[in-house]
C-alpha cells in the first residue's frame, strides 16, 4: 500500500472517515498511528558496545514532524495531505507538548539522542515519564501563576512495556513500569528513550496550582519535575525521584547485560553510562551495591567496575546549582546507599588531604559532584571556555589530581530540529543554492560563503527572514492578542529566567529606550523586544524579573507616543514548540549572561543557524561563534570571564558605585520604582527588585549596563544597512555546522564512549 492508502484506510478503520471527512485532531491520531507503524518495521540500532544517557531531564518537543522528517516520509506526507485538502503544519499543532525537561540541560539531551541515532550508534535515554513535568505558566495580574502540564493522552509515542522492577527505600518499596518512546535516527535506525513511572502514580491528588502532598511518595513520585524543594519533604522528594531514576537505570543495564550473556566484570566493554549533571550521580554507589550484594564482587572489584563505566558531564559552575544533599536525608531515603558513599568517601580521605576533594564535607553534606569525579573515567565541560573554568578554578583540586579525566564537549543542537523542520523555507532553499549535502554533513553549510556577495542569494535569506516574521506575527496575535510588525527589529531572548542570564539587564535596556522616545529620540527603524522564560516557582527575584517585563509591556505598548516605535513583549509558557517559532524570525539574538556564568549556552546556535546575528558577552559558546565568524559577524560588549572572576574573588564589586556614577543608569534603575511602573504593577515585587539591582546585584547586572546600551544601539544603526546586515546573516548560517551536535557525539564517541559507528 503506498501512503495515500495507508492513511485512507486508517481514518476510514478509526473513524469510518474518508481524509477529507476528518478533523485535524483526528487525523493527527492517524498519522500517529502511522508514523508508530513506520517505526515498528524500522530496524534497532545494535552493536556490542551502548551507550546509556542518563538524566532528569529529556526537553524532547513535539514528535511528529522530527520523526517524519528522519523516517523520510515528511514530503510524501504533506503532499498527499495537500491532496486532500489538509495542512500538516496544522495538525502538528494538535499533538501535545511533552513535559519532561526544563531548559538547555534536558534540550541537549534530547538533541543528543537524536544525534547518537542519526551516527547509527546503539545508545538509550533513561529518566523518568513526569505526569505533569514542569508546570505551566500562566500570566496573571501580570504574575506568573504556575498549573500542571498535561500531557500525556490515551494514545501518544509512549509505548507501555511490560517491564517492571521491584524499587526499595528506606521506609518503602514500590513496583516500577516502563514507558518507551522511539528515537529514530535520520534515515536511520531506532533507538529508545526509556522513561520509568510507578504504577502507583495518582495525578488526582493535585490540588490548585501545582500544590499537592509531598510526603505521599507513592502517588506522587512521577508527578512533576523538579518539585519545589523550600522544605524538608520537598528535598526528600528529590532523592526519592532520583534514586528511583537510576535503581532502576542500573537494573535496566544489568537485565540488557544478562540477556546477551556478557561478563559483568567486563562491563565497561559493553556499556558507558553518560551521568547527565549530577542528579543521576546515585547510579554510582547504586551499582556498586547491586553488584556486592547480588552478584558476589568484592568491594574492590565493584568500584573497579563501575569507575570504568560511568562518565560525568558537568553543565555549570553556579555554587548553588551544584547538588549537596544532607547525609541525613540520604539515610531517611536511601539508607542501602550510605555505607556504599562512606566507604567511597573513606578511600578519598586516605588519598588526599585536601578537604575540597571529599565527598562528604565536615557538615555532613553528600557533594554529588566528587562521586562522579573520583569514581567515573571522564569529566567534561560543554564549551571551551566553561571547560577551562573548570580546571582552573571550580574543579582545579580535581583537575590535579585526575588532569586525564578533564575533556571539552561542546554542546550541539539537531540541525534536523532546528533547521529541517523548524525553518523549511530556509532549508529548502539551502538545498537548492548549495545541495543537499549539509543535511548529513553540516560543514557543508560553508558553501554558502561563495554566495556572499550574491545579491539575489542575500535577498532571498532576508525574504525567508522576513516570511517567518509575518508567520510569527500571525502566531502572537491569536496567542497573545498583541499585535507586532514584521518590519520591526525582531530582538529575542528566550531561555529559562535566571539572575546570571541577566532579563533584568535587558529590561533596563528597554526602560532607556522608552525613556529616549518619550524625551523626542526616536528610533528610525521600530524595534520588538520579545522574551520567553519561566522561574522556578521558589525563586523570587525572578517573578520580580517577570513582573517588571510584564508591567513595561503594559506601559510600552499602550503609550502612543512609544508604540509605534518600539514593542514589548513576553510570551506565556514559552517552550520547545515556542521556540521553534520565534528561533527563525529572530533578528537579534541575545546572548547576554555575566561572563564564566553560562556554561554553553544552546539558544545562541540555534538562532545563528537560523540567520541572527547574536548581541553577547564572552561567555560559553558564544566565544566559539565569535571566533567562528570573526569581529565582523557577532557584537560582543561587557567584561571578560577573567575580570569577572577577580571581582568574585576580591568581592569588589559594588553595584551602588555604578548606579551613582552613571545618570543613565541611575535614570534605568530608578523607574523601576517610578509613579509611573508602580500604578502598572505592583510596589511590593517592584522594589523588592530596585533594592536588589542596587544593594547585591550579584550577576552584576550594572557592570555591564553602559556597554550593553552602547553596543546595542550600534546594532540596531547598523541594522539599516540592510546589504551588510544581510551578509552578517549569511555568515552565521554558513558558519554554524561546528553546532550540529552529530559534531558533538561523534566527539563523544571519539573520546568517550568508543563505540563503532555503523
Ligand atoms: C540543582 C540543585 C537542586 C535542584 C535542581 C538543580 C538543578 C536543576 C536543573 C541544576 C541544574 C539544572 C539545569 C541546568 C541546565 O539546564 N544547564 C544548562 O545546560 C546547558 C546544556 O549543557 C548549557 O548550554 C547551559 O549553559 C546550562 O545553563
Amino acid at each position: 500500500m503506498n501512503m495515500e492508502e495507508q492513511l485512507t484506510k486508517l481514518t476510514q478503520d478509526m473513524y469510518g472517515k474518508t481524509i477529507e471527512q476528518t478533523t485535524d485532531q483526528e487525523l493527527y491520531y492517524a498519522v500517529l498511528k502511522l508514523s508508530k507503524d513506520l517505526l515498528n518495521t524500522t530496524a534497532p540500532i545494535s552493536g556490542d558496545k551502548k551507550i546509556y544517557y542518563i538524566s532528569a531531564e529529556f526537553l524532547i518537543g513535539k514528535l511528529l514532524s522530527n520523526n517524519l522528517i528522519n523516517l523520510g516520509v515528511y514530503d510524501k506526507l504533506d503532499e498527499v495531505l495537500k491532496a486532500h485538502g489538509k495542512e500538516l503544519s496544522k495538525i502538528e499543532e494538535v499533538e501535545p507538548e511533552p513535559s519532561l525537561g526544563n531548559g538547555g540541560l534536558g534540550r541537549l539531551a534530547a538533541c543528543f539522542l537524536d544525534s547518537i541515532a542519526t551516527l547509527g550508534l546503539p545508545g538509550d535515554g533513561i529518566g523518568l515519564n513526569y505526569h505533569f513535568g514542569l508546570f505551566k505558566q500562566v500570566f496573571k495580574d501580570k504574575l506568573q501563576c504556575a498549573e500542571k502540564n498535561d500531557w500525556i493522552e490515551q494514545n501518544s509515542w509512549l509505548n507501555k512495556t511490560d517491564v517492571t522492577f521491584d524499587i526499595s527505600f528506606g521506609d518503602r518499596k514500590v513496583k516500577s513500569r516502563l514507558y518507551d518512546i522511539d528515537v529514530v535516527g535520520y534515515e536511520q535506525g531506532v533507538n529508545k528513550l526509556h522513561l520509568f513511572d510507578i504504577e502507583s502514580v495518582d495525578e488526582s491528588i493535585v490540588e490548585e496550582g501545582i500544590s499537592f502532598d509531598k510526603e505521599d511518595i507513592e502517588k506522587n513520585l512521577t508527578l512533576f519535575l523538579y518539585p519545589d524543594d523550600s522544605d524538608e519533604a520537598g528535598n526528600l522528594l528529590r532523592i526519592y525521584q532520583q534514586y528511583f531514576m537510576v535503581s532502576n537505570a542500573a537494573q535496566l543495564i544489568l537485565a540488557e547485560m544478562k540477556e546477551k550473556q556478557y561478563d559483568l566484570r567486563r562491563m565497561y566493554d559493553y556499556a558507558v553510562i553518560q551521568i547527565n549533571d549530577t542528579h543521576p550521580t546515585m547510579v554510582i554507589p547504586e551499582l556498586i551495591r547491586i553488584l556486592m550484594e547480588d552478584k558476589a564482587f568484592t568491594m574492590d572489584e565493584a568500584i573497579d567496575v563501575v569507575s570504568k563505566t560511568c562518565a560525568y558531564t558537568n553543565h555549570t559552575i553556579l555554587a548553588e546549582a551544584l547538588e549537596k544533599w544532607p547525609l541525613e536525608y540520604l539515610e531517611k531515603v536511601v539508607p542501602q546507599l550510605v555505607p556504599i558513599i562512606k566507604e567511597l568517601d573513606k578511600r578519598v580521605r586516605a588519598k588526599y588531604d585536601d578537604e575540597k576533594v571529599q565527598i562528604i564535607d565536615k557538615d555532613d553534606r553528600v557533594h554529588m559532584a566528587h562521586i562522579d569525579i573520583h569514581y567515573g573515567f571522564s569529566v567534561n565541560g560543554v564549551a571551551a571556555i566553561h571547560t577551562e573554568i573548570l580546571k582552573d578554578t571550580e574543579l582545579n583540586h580535581f583537575y590535579k589530581i585526575y588532569p586525564e579525566k578533564f575533556n571539552n564537549k561542546t554542546n550541539g543542537i539537531t540541525f534536523r530540529r532546528w533547521l529541517l523542520s523548524c525553518n523549511r523555507e530556509l532549508a529548502g532553499y539551502l538545498s537548492e543554492t548549495i545541495g543537499e549535502g549539509f543535511k548529513h554533513d553540516a560543514d557543508d553549510l560553508e558553501k554558502l560563503l561563495k554566495f556572499a556577495d550574491d545579491q539575489a542569494v542575500l535577498d532571498k535569506l532576508a525574504a525567508i527572514k522576513m516570511q517567518k516574521k509575518e508567520e510569527l506575527a500571525a502566531y502572537v496575535k491569536e496567542k497573545e492578542g498583541v499585535e507586532l510588525d514584521p518590519n520591526a527589529i525582531f530582538d529575542i531572548q528566550v531561555k529559562r529566567l535566571h539572575e546570571y542570564k541577566r532579563q533584568q539587564m535587558n529590561a533596563l535596556y528597554i526602560i532607556h529606550k522608552y525613556l529616549e522616545i518619550k524625551a523626542g529620540k526616536k528610533p528610525s527603524t521600530p524595534v520588538t523586544f520579545i522574551f520567553g522564560a519561566k522561574a522556578a516557582p521558589a525563586y523570587v527575584i525572578a517573578q520580580d524579573i517577570i513582573h517588571l517585563l510584564l508591567v513595561m509591556q503594559e506601559i510600552v505598548n499602550n503609550d502612543p507616543d512609544v508604540s509605534p516605535y518600539m514593542k514589548v513583549l513576553m510570551v506565556e509558557n514559552y517552550n520547545v514548540s515556542y521556540a521553534e517559532k520565534l528561533i527563525p524570525a529572530c533578528d537579534i539574538s541575545e546572548q547576554i549572561s555575566l561572563a564564566s556564568k553560562e556554561a554553553s549556552g544552546t539558544g545562541n546556535m540555534k538562532f545563528m543557524l537560523n540567520g541572527a546575528v547574536t548581541l553577547g558577552t564572552a561567555d560559553g559558546a558564544n566565544v566559539e561563534i565569535h571566533d567562528l565568524v570573526g569581529d565582523d559577524n557577532i557584537y560582543v560588549f561587557g567584561k571578560d570571564s577573567d575580570t569577572v572572576i577577580v571581582h568574585y574573588e576580591k568581592a569588589d564589586y559594588v553595584s551602588k558605585d555604578y548606579y551613582e556614577k552613571s545618570p543613565v543608569i541611575k535614570e534605568a534603575v530608578d523607574f523601576i520604582v517610578s509613579d509611573l511602573a508602580v500604578k502598572h504593577g505592583h510596589k511590593e515585587n517592584l522594589e523588592r527588585l530596585y533594592k536588589e539591582l542596587l544593594n547585591k546585584d550579584w550577576f552584576m547586572t550594572l557592570l555591564d549596563l553602559e556597554d550593553y546600551i552602547e553596543t546595542k544601539d550600534r546594532m540596531l544603526k547598523d541594522y539599516e544597512d540592510r546589504q551588510k546586515w544581510k551578509k552578517m546573516m549569511l555568515v552565521n548560517i554558513a558558519k554554524a555546522g561546528f553546532f550540529s551536535s552529530d559534531r558533538t557525539i561523534a566527539e563523544y564517541n571519539r573520546d568517550i564512549w568508543k563505540l563503532t559507528e555503523k
